[in-house]
């Protein structure tokens, strides 16, 4: 009989009793070390032999932590518990008992003994809050003396009160309260695992000295449906991040239902972070089922524990003790004989493991302590515990019938009990034993000396016609900050995965990729100049291909001057297709959490990139980009603009303080590029200037351009003159969105301002005296050259490159769009005939001279 019809069939009881016996005396003899090695020796033979061992992720459906390992609570629990209410009450006060009344467990009092708002004189633990917690964290920051009255009673009210306070986390609203957003769901676990993650790194280069410091998310069980919840947990533990902690508060609900309502969100969660190297903390009973739990010598109760879907656990939360014994226990009668003695009030108060301040205290106790990988803790809890009718409700979005006690919550004021009194004393103890208040965000002044434009000398000076691309200009760029004595170790270049693509290889050689482990293999290519090298204290982050992972990074460097105090420089280079419409999301958050540096989008252009076809070729990122109210976007066609740019942003952001961040679209075409002409340095900021003027008379048509495509408006130009004696001045657009911005600040001013002589947007004064028509061309969508419409009257004619891509080369790629120096000459003299300054006839063969199809497809539809 071989092994595999062996384990079809029920091995016989005194078998295995003999092979539990034999287990139990290794364990006794030799100790659990020896025991967990012998199991899996077994294993190992059994999967040898062809036996089928499923992998076991899942223990049975009780805590993790058995309760002889328990400590006992160092808190005074019925002060906490007091100080708990008083919470619980504001919160519902401030909400008027909306449906995020619930204080989370956030500010769960156990809470009370972990997170330390300093050490030292660095900062604290990092504490990611479920966003709609918010009420919570602020009714606490009012027993706290943090807030008054008038901001709980200003909460939500942003725009009519001051102070106000805004609904969620939000940095930019409250700059020094709040450190992380968060509402969006799973901004908290990606941007806590990559903040744990650059925690590390900044240790590991000597930035910030090593401190206990810890990373806490809080995340609700639902929140883990979204990819970037769970997306990056094997870095984590790769990493060995014992500086992160997650709890999971495990409600079992989301918005809608049930988070799984057929299944077991607990289970899965175990098995996902187990799968994915955590330690798992579950956090399931309270300490009034242990007794229970003891009683049952037969394992019946755990094994009906397991068995039950998450939604009849929803309904054992809310219909009441009758209902829990006739459903729960009555499904064996050993279980019913099990609670005889309980009564129906007492089974309905059987607290679960995420209230009972015991259990907690243990499971947040344990994480800190644990070595060598993450934590996560499912923490089982009903949602709106404490505050009556609310409890495990599914419709917690709905109106309902209010407890004489709620209702007094919802008319009446904020309470905060006397100074001096025990509680606030009890409370201010705590908090300063554990250095002070949290979250407090608190950017100190720092100060970085940034380089100046004659620093960047090598870039104005032009490729004295060697092909180069903006990509390449911009990475010897970048190595040359990277060795910039005053900034230099303070940059991180953030790359997924395309360093290559990108012409990065030097930096890879230059400053080494971070390796938490350093390299502990000998690389394929270490013969080779521009080897792949990892270091413990490489200084540029590779992250492998994920953008959202990347952007979890950026974030934690680009708000480093504020979190760590240390002014921390990123470059994330990406595939531009790839940045605002793959993390929108995620840049949006970084705007809100004052983040500074470089977002750069290579590769760009939906003509310049060749070959790679509709799914790689961008056009649409800088209308995304300028979505985004502190995001400034550029488009520079040459590497001196590049230059000017880069300059002036670090000093913006890095010596003038300025909370904002950079867009820099970067392309792959190698062409001479032109020395930096006089005066054009203001231009180029502001997203305009004349690059090449007409050489033959005064111009009657204004050609835009903007990246490569500028240089097709210059051949346009000779084409324009030298065929149609047509002269045309050629403009570089190196940011419309900055100039529409200027415009409608402008525009504002004079608004409201009638009385006042008129200002002028500074796009107009550029082109003051330029006449005619303007035909502007861009690599991207016709949109983008379009927001200075209102400024432009009829003047303005948009080429731009909407529609989807196609793999081809630039030549017939820009032909296909129309935006190669053919399609602007005829559009040129296109408009000139329509404003009858061209012949029209010869306007019409011009296009045919020019071999513009006037009767192709529409690219836009095509
Ligand atoms: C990306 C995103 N999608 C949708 C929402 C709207 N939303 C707010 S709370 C919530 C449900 C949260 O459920 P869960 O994570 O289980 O948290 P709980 O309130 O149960 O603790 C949703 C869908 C959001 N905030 N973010
Ligand atoms: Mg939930």
């Amino acid at each position: 009989m071989n092994a595999r019809v062996a384990v079809q069939e029920q091995p016989r009881f005194d078998e295995i009793s003999e092979w539990v016996e034999a287990f139990d005396q290794v364990l006794a003899a030799e100790g659990e070390d020896r025991a967990a090695k012998l199991v899996a020796a077994v294993c190992q033979r059994a999967t040898q032999a062809g036996v089928h061992v499923p992998a076991r992720l899942n223990t049975p459906y009780v805590n993790t932590i058995p309760v002889a390992e328990e400590t006992r609570h160092p808190g005074d629990l019925s002060m906490e518990r007091r100080i708990n209410a008083l919470v619980r009450w504001n919160a519902m006060a401030m909400v008027h008992c909306q449906n995020k009344k619930d204080p989370g467990i956030g500010g769960h009092i156990s809470t009370y003994h972990f997170f330390r708002a300093r050490y030292g004189d660095q900062p604290g633990d990092f504490v990611y809050f479920q966003g709609h917690a918010s009420p919570g964290v602020y009714a606490r920051a009012f027993l706290e003396g943090r807030l008054n009255e008038e901001h709980l009673q200003n909460f939500r009210h942003e725009l009519r009160g001051s102070p106000g306070l805004s609904s969620y986390p939000h940095p930019w609203l409250m700059p020094s309260f709040w450190h992380f957003p968060t509402v969006s769901m799973a901004l908290a676990p990606i941007h806590a695992i990559y903040q744990a993650r650059f925690m590390r790194y900044l240790e590991s280069r000597n930035l910030i000295v090593k401190t206990p410091r810890k990373v806490w998310a809080f995340v609700g069980d639902g929140e883990t449906d979204e990819p970037e919840s769970m997306g990056s947990l094997t870095l984590a533990s790769r990493e060995r991040l014992d500086n992160l902690i997650f709890v999971v508060n495990c409600n079992l609900q989301r918005l809608d239902g049930p988070v799984r309502g057929n299944g077991n969100i607990i289970d899965e969660l175990e098995a996902a972070f187990h799968g994915a190297g955590w330690n798992v903390l579950k956090v399931i009973w309270g300490c009034e089922w242990d007794a229970l739990i003891a009683r049952d010598k037969s394992g019946l109760l755990v094994k009906r524990m397991g068995e039950v879907v998450d939604g009849e656990r929803q309904s054992f939360a809310i219909k009441g003790g009758a209902y829990i014994r006739k459903a729960f226990f009555g499904k064996y009668p050993e279980l019913l004989k099990l609670v005889a003695d309980i009564s129906d009030d007492e089974l309905a108060r059987l607290r679960l493991g995420g209230h009972d301040p015991q259990k907690v205290y243990n499971a947040y106790r344990r994480a800190v302590d644990h070595r060598g990988s993450p934590t996560v803790i499912l923490a089982r809890t009903v949602k709106g515990f404490g505050v009556g009718s609310a409890e495990a409700r599914n419709a917690t979005h709905q109106e309902k019938k209010l407890t004489d006690t709620e209702q007094a919550a919802h008319d009446g004021t904020p309470f905060r009990p006397l100074d001096g009194s025990p509680e606030l004393t009890y409370l201010k103890e705590r908090r300063h034993q554990l250095g002070g208040y949290l979250p407090s965000r608190e950017p100190r002044e720092f100060e970085l000396e940034t380089p100046l434009l004659e620093d960047f000398a090598e870039w104005l000076a032009g490729s004295k016609d060697r092909g180069v691309s903006t990509t390449m200009g911009f990475v010897s760029i970048l190595r040359h900050l990277l060795k910039d004595p005053k900034i230099g170790k303070f940059i991180v270049p953030i790359i997924p995965d395309e360093a290559r693509t990108f012409g990065m290889e030097p930096i890879i050689r230059q400053v080494g990729i971070y390796a938490s482990q350093g390299q502990q293999y000998e690389p394929y290519d270490k013969g080779m100049l521009l080897y792949y090298r990892e270091e413990k204290d490489g200084q540029m982050l590779e992250e492998g291909i994920t953008e959202a992972g990347s952007m979890g990074s950026f974030m934690a460097a680009g708000t480093a001057y504020a979190n760590y105090h240390v002014p921390m420089i990123p470059f994330f280079s990406f595939y531009s297709m790839f940045g605002f419409q793959r993390v929108g999301d995620l840049i949006w958050a970084f705007a809100d959490a004052r983040g500074k540096g470089f977002l750069l989008g290579a590769t760009a252009g939906r003509t310049t990139l060749t070959g790679e076809g509709l799914q790689h070729q961008d056009g649409q990122s800088l209308v995304l980009a300028t979505t985004v109210p502190t995001c400034a976007s550029y488009d520079p066609a040459f590497v001196y603009e590049v230059a000017v740019i880069v300059q002036d942003g670090l000093r913006r952001m890095y010596q003038e303080k300025e909370d904002l961040f950079f867009y820099i679209t970067l392309y792959n075409e190698n062409y001479g590029m032109p020395q930096m002409p006089n005066g054009c340095r203001e231009g180029i900021l502001h997203g305009i200037y004349k690059y090449r003027a007409a050489t033959g008379g005064k111009a009657a048509v204004q050609l835009f351009g903007s990246g490569p495509i500028l240089n097709e408006a210059l051949h346009a130009q000779e084409i324009l003159a030298e065929q149609y004696g047509v002269q045309a001045d050629v403009w570089s657009l190196t940011s419309y969105t900055q100039l529409r911005r200027e415009a409608l600040a402008t525009e504002r001013w004079n608004r409201l301002h009638p009385s006042e002589p008129e200002k002028r947007p500074y796009v107009l004064t550029a082109l003051d005296g330029a006449e005619g028509p303007i035909v502007a061309a861009t690599d991207y969508m016709k949109i983008v050259p379009d927001q200075l419409a209102p400024w432009l009257g009829g003047r303005l004619l948009s080429l731009g490159t909407d529609g989807f891509g196609r793999s081809d080369n630039r030549e017939f790629l820009r032909r296909h769009f129309e935006v190669d120096a053919s399609s602007i000459a005829a559009a040129a003299v296109s408009q000139l005939a329509r404003d009858e300054k061209f012949d029209v006839g010869r306007a019409q063969k011009a296009l045919d001279e020019l071999g513009v199809n006037n009767e192709t497809v529409d690219p836009a539809v095509a």
